[in-house]
């Protein structure tokens, strides 16, 4: 068994010649600016410097020495369209005032980070060293941060999943993340707490890779262009959710936003003005060829179609991993979905729309929600496109197919679908190798009394008065995942030999509402294969997933029906039906799966630690659906670090919670009150502290712990002995002031002992 020490070592060894085996090639352009951030950014100015000057921000070389690339990140509650905005979008050049984050024109309450919409952009060589200094100026509400796309092979305590790889950290409280930029290519950054990233906290993570090692560098000319999509609601997702929860209001977006900017309605001032608020507007060359980095940073179930008027989109990259290039109409991004594509401005110099129209929850059926860009060659007028735009559009199926369509598989003639296309990274175990595990994960929303939504005899889910009111829960392996109240990884001395669960350890969850720690263990270097399984019978839905610290290689994925049953695809399977595509399959982190089918992954784990999959709609993550894999043991899992922050339960009577009794580690002061409130305490005669209940063991659902009858029984005797002399004192010396007697208090407690006695003694 390998030591952590020498894991590292090993790790590190093996990163370095990746790292540096570069050679001279031909570049893309990046506009190079000043020295911001290469030593620790004064929180004092860090909403106010221009972040997308930052010195990382610079054309990777083969030859350059990696930089240390340092951020500061305040998290704030903040207001759209604040007095920060002056005459938005009366006078458009105040909506990109410093503070003002324009929105869509919609006042609303959210979350940002250094107060910009969406927050910095941190943008690296491959090789980089990030720091970001994660203050938490939220009033109240604790946050971590997620680097969605890096695996932190030598920094796992720093995936920012909170009571995985760390504690939240609390409101005033700073985190240093720090790790290497690993993984090449756009990924993004995000909350990964409730649903914060909903609320505005995200912004874009690019690693950009020097020429050698860059498989598509002579087929654009310019790589400047992010494009974060965000879907839009108007008020704090908090209360979105727990309206559309009780039944009290919708889960659908009215709005997207594309880099913080977007359209909803015309905007009229006092005087009756109208304007517009501003889009976003890339400004391109003709006869270049550009390349753009799409990031999904949604959070409702709202999958993209983008598509660029007379232009095609040539796909190159997605999650990081860069594929044979495949010209596309349009493409269908998930949330947590990357998709790098180039554009060719090989048209009349004019305006384009650059089109993303939202699907699933987000389409006709409910708000149409809708955006676009505007393309805007040199030498066109400023303005808008001539062409009308609205939700609808025509497709143009003579530019190319669709990529990743809306529930559509390899099955599909219509579109490319994910196991369609090449990677361009060469094959691995994880796609030459027989798996060594085969998991089987299916899910849908069930009709069942998730206590969190429906109470069995109160307010059942087949008990309230409107169908309307019910709640489907999703669940994968009709399990919701119930975290622990401390980091796994970090504090994994504390995990109790029967925290964790899965479907080989619990009983009638399909019949029944399980919530549990619901983990799946492999081994080092290990071939996982994961059979995604969506039923697809209550709702004709969708689900992203994404896997933390790894990608997997995308083999199969298909729709079979309207629905399906996990037995149907293994018998599918042995049948041979199920054909996977294992040469060189490409290589994702987040993925869909066709609603009534299946996506089959395989991953190569090598990377030890706590790892959450879960799917990438915040709703859904937020209530359990979810799953951790446990890869490796605990000693092939590198040190904690020094001084890392501790959290978790804690009550007196709490063993395993600590040993120490904290009341008396932080009692210093000599303070007359905190004496005798210490004293009260041990005394039990003010009330004790709740006992939070322990971690529960598998099933969760336990009947209320009885009091045995024998001990019941040795109070009412107890009881009686006491009681005893005093009713026969009284009954012998009547005082005549007493009008009732001594029989008429005594007589029904010594008759209600004496029936407990009966009653007791019967059941012993
Ligand atoms: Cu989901």
């Amino acid at each position: 068994m390998m030591r952590p020490r020498k894991t590292m070592i090993w790790n590190v060894l093996l990163l370095l010649p990746y790292l540096f085996a570069h050679e001279s090639q031909s570049e893309a352009v990046i506009t190079a600016y000043n020295d911001i951030g290469l030593a620790p950014v004064d929180p004092e100015i860090a909403d106010t410097v221009d972040w997308s000057r930052h010195a990382c921000r610079r054309t990777c070389r083969n030859d350059a020495p990696p930089l240390d690339c340092y951020y500061t990140f305040k998290l704030e509650s903040y207001e759209t369209m604040s007095k920060a905005c002056y005459d938005c979008p009366f006078n458009i050049t105040d909506c990109f005032r410093p503070h003002c984050v324009p929105a869509d024109g919609i006042r609303r309450s959210l979350l940002v980070v250094n107060r910009q919409l969406p927050g910095p952009p941190i943008e690296v060589c491959q090789g980089d060293m990030i720091i970001v200094d994660m203050i938490n100026m939220l009033h109240s509400g604790s946050t971590t941060m997620h680097w969605h796309g890096q695996h932190h092979l030598v920094s796992p305590y720093m995936d920012g999943v909170p009571y995985i790889s760390q504690c939240p950290i609390p409101p005033g409280g700073t985190f240093r993340y720090k790790y290497i930029a690993t993984e090449g290519g756009t990924h993004f950054w995000h909350s990964h707490l409730g649903f914060q990233r909903g609320d505005g906290v995200f912004g874009p993570l690019l690693v950009r890779v020097p020429p050698a090692v860059n498989w598509h560098k002579d087929l654009y000319d310019f790589d400047e262009f992010t494009l974060v999509v965000a879907d839009w609601v108007h008020e704090l997702s908090d209360s979105m959710f727990l309206a559309h929860h009780h039944a009290n209001g919708t889960n659908k977006a009215p709005n997207l936003l594309i880099n913080g900017l977007g359209r909803y309605t015309h905007m009229r001032d006092e005087n009756e003005t109208l304007a517009d608020m501003p889009v976003l507007t890339f400004d391109v060359q003709p006869n270049s060829r550009y390349r753009f980095r799409l990031i999904n940073a949604e959070f409702l179930n709202c999958p993209i179609e983008v598509s660029v008027d007379n232009h095609t989109l040539l796909v190159i990259s997605s999650d990081g991993g860069d594929i044979e290039p495949v010209q596309a109409e349009s493409l269908v991004s998930y949330a947590g979905e990357r998709f790098d594509f180039i554009v060719e401005t090989n048209q009349p110099v004019d305006n384009y729309w650059m089109r993303f129209r939202g699907l699933m929850d987000c389409d006709e059926r409910f708000l149409s929600a809708y955006q676009v860009a505007i393309l805007r060659y040199e030498g066109a007028p400023d303005g808008n496109p001539d062409v009308e735009v609205s939700y609808d559009r025509v497709r143009n199926d003579s530019y190319g197919l669709q990529v990743n369509a809306l529930n559509e598989g390899t099955e599909s003639n219509n579109s490319i679908s994910m196991p369609m296309l090449n990677a361009m990274d060469s094959d691995d175990a994880s796609n030459s190798r027989e798996p060594d595990y085969q998991f089987y994960i299916s899910y849908d929303f069930y009709a069942k009394d998730n206590p969190s939504f429906h109470r069995k005899n109160l307010y059942g889910f087949h008990q309230v008065k409107d169908h309307k009111q019910r709640l489907f829960t999703p669940q994968l392996n009709h399990i919701s995942m119930k975290l622990p109240s401390f980091p796994l990884l970090s504090q994994r001395d504390l995990i109790q030999p029967d925290q964790f669960c899965n479907s080989s350890t619990v009983e009638e969850c399909e019949k029944n509402f399980c919530a549990c720690s619901h983990v799946l263990q492999v081994k080092m270097n290990s071939v996982v294969e994961l059979v995604l399984v969506d039923e697809g019978f209550t709702f004709d839905a969708n689900h992203p997933f994404h896997l933390h610290g790894y990608q997997f290689r995308v083999v199969a994925m298909e729709r079979v029906g309207h629905n399906i049953t996990v037995a149907e695809v293994k018998e599918m399977d042995r049948r041979g039906l199920i054909n996977r595509k294992l040469k060189k399959a490409p290589l994702k982190d987040t993925v869909t799966v066709p609603d009534g089918g299946y996506t089959i992954l395989r991953f190569f784990a090598d990377n030890p630690g706590y790892w959450l999959f879960h799917c990438h709609i915040e709703f859904h993550a937020e209530i359990g659906m979810s799953l951790i894999f446990k890869v490796g043991e605990h000693e092939q899992m590198l040190p904690v670090p020094p001084n890392f922050p501790k959290c978790g339960d804690w009550s007196r009577k709490d063993g395993h919670s600590g040993a120490d009794d904290p009341v008396d580690k932080t009692y210093t002061q000599n303070d007359e009150t905190y004496v005798k409130n210490l004293q009260n305490l041990r005394n039990n005669t003010i009330p004790m502290i709740p006992t939070i209940p322990t971690i529960p063991t598998i099933p969760t659902i336990n009947a209320t712990r009885q009091v045995p009858a024998s001990v019941d029984l040795l109070v009412t005797i107890d009881h009686l002995v006491k009681l005893w002399p005093r009713f026969m004192g009284e009954l012998l010396h009547r005082r005549p002031s007493s009008a009732s007697g001594p029989s008429a208090t005594l007589l029904p407690i010594m008759l209600a002992c004496l029936v407990s006695f009966v009653v007791n003694l019967r059941s012993l």
